[in-house]
């Protein structure tokens, strides 16, 4: 390592049945530091081989301890796993911010939010019964829950342990075995998360992770005939190649894909309640987060005044090294700081509202760009309809709900959408028009919840994680029908 930490595991190696080993080409990938450009540590460049190893270990894990295991043990394990990441929450903060360029806060928060996806998998782990079915007369019918199998993980760079603990702990807790892809960026959460699981008792195997490129390790695993269910969180244009490669093997996908989910604010919000939100959604984690809210839109009697409002919030906004836990750190990447100057340049015939800064001393081969709000900008821009997945909000003002609405469902996704307004029967009719996962009246995400059913419409994706939902997404309903007569 060029940076020192607190690691506890070998960042190079891929964890295949229980043990930590070299990818089977021994290449590694240098994994970068978006704060400053520095190579942070090698990572294992797993391929095809690597991934057959990881699957092969998978089913011998489902047919020995693992697939035996009451779930009541499998939830014990999970929540000890927990326990483990609590204790470690600011030392997996500390490498989340490093790897991904998160401000501490930020990555600690994600800690916590690993350890209590562990904790509610943990503990509804026993909690998913089948039913009895009255039948004909002389039958006796009711239905199992039973694991897929082998679940394959591919996960992004920009929440990797939020996103581990939503689709891994619930795999897990339907009594699946895993195999982990995680994010070439950043995955050193991911092996820390590995070894964490080891050490709170998981059998061999029941969890491996292979590090490496997408179009490699990736398209493996996503092509492998022995994985039953592929659950992938990223871009629109690699899900539906992972949906293709899934298809051919006649597996179920669940693809979380990200979006442009819109703020509705009307004359009648409680402006100083909804503010914060405004602003927050669309700025943290830089952007850089699926449910971002990319979208404000603004009814015109109190257009100014937002306007005015949330220009004074941007121009507050400071960007730097994620060790500084400013509001803003870098981008996950040069590349990712190309795509969204990009759209920045898109943006050039459009009113630029206010910015935020990039405090002095931020190294210059740091991924920084500064969060930019553009106000007055036309429903059917590209900046308006494009995801960006940087600090980029658009203002879009409109007189009517009706107005509202159609711009709010006129983008190709719908993951999350959020109405401000005191009127009860407005909230309750436009909760059931926008086409998202998730609406939320009168606040922005809810605190994270973990309990929350999250997934989209159109194309940000289907499938449902987090909550009770996933649990019957990673398993499958078995009916037994009995006669007796
Ligand atoms: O995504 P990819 P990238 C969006 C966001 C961003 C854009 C590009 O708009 O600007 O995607 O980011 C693995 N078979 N989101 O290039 O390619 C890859 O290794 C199997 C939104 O990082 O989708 C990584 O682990 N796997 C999003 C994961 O897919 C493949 C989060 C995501 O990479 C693969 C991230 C292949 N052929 C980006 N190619 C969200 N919904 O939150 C790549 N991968």
């Amino acid at each position: 390592m060029t940076e020192k930490n607190n690691i506890w595991f070998d960042p190079s190696f891929c964890l295949i049945g229980g043990s930590w080993q070299a990818s089977a080409s021994g290449e590694t990938l240098p994994l970068i530091n978006p704060s400053n450009g520095n190579e942070l540590c090698r990572i294992a460049r797993g391929g095809a081989k690597d991934i057959d190893a990881a699957v092969r270990a998978a089913e011998a894990a489902l047919d020995s301890g693992w697939g035996q295991m009451p779930a009541l043990e499998r939830g014990r394990i999970l929540c000890r796993i927990g326990q483990l990441v609590l204790e470690r929450v600011d030392e997996l903060a500390a490498l989340e911010a490093m790897d991904v360029g998160k401000p501490l806060t930020q990555a600690r928060a994600d800690a916590v939010a690993l350890a209590r996806y562990c904790e509610f998998y943990g503990g509804a782990a026993d909690k998913v019964h089948g039913e009895t079915i009255p039948y004909l007369d002389g039958y006796t019918v009711y239905t199992l829950r039973e694991p897929h199998g082998v679940t394959g993980h591919i996960v992004p760079w920009n929440y990797p342990m939020q996103i581990i603990g939503r689709s891994v702990g619930a795999a897990l807790a339907m009594g699946n075995a895993c195999v982990l892809k995680p994010a070439e960026e950043a995955c050193l959460t991911a092996l820390a998360f590995a070894q964490l699981a080891l050490d709170a008792g998981l059998p061999d195997g029941a969890l491996n992770v292979v590090p490496g490129l997408g179009a490699e390790a990736g398209a493996a695993l996503t092509a492998h005939p022995g994985v039953h269910h592929i659950s992938f969180t990223g871009s629109v244009a690699t899900g539906a190649l992972v949906q293709q490669a899934a298809g051919k093997n006649v597996v179920p996908v669940t693809l979380e894909l990200g979006g442009k989910s819109p703020q509705l604010v009307f004359d009648d919000a409680d402006l100083d309640a909804a503010l914060p939100f405004l602003v927050n959604a669309g700025i943290q984690n830089a952007g850089q987060t699926c449910s971002a809210s990319s979208r404000i839109l603004v009814q015109r009697g109190v257009y100014e005044e937002v306007k005015t409002r949330m220009s004074a919030a941007y121009a507050e906004l400071t960007v730097g090294p994620a060790p500084e836990d400013l509001r803003l750190g870098p981008l996950i990447s040069a590349r990712q700081k190309e795509i969204v100057e990009g759209f920045l340049a898109k943006g050039s015939d459009l009113t630029v509202a206010a910015q935020g800064i990039i405090v002095d001393g931020a190294p210059e081969d740091g991924a920084y760009v500064r969060p930019t709000l553009f106000a007055d900008v036309p429903a059917d821009h590209a900046l308006a309809r494009e995801e960006i997945f940087g600090p980029v909000q658009v203002m879009i003002p409109f007189d009517t709900e009706e107005e509202a609405v159609e711009i709010a469902n006129s983008t190709d996704y719908g993951l999350v959408a959020s109405v401000w307004s005191s009127d009860g029967a407005r909230q309750m009719r436009l909760a059931k028009k926008l086409r998202a996962g998730q609406v939320f009246l009168n606040n922005y995400g809810a605190g994270g919840g973990v309990e929350l059913p999250f997934g989209g419409v159109g194309k940000s994706g289907h499938g449902r994680e987090k909550g009770f939902e996933a649990l019957y997404g990673f398993s499958q309903l078995k009916t037994v029908a009995a006669y007796h007569g």
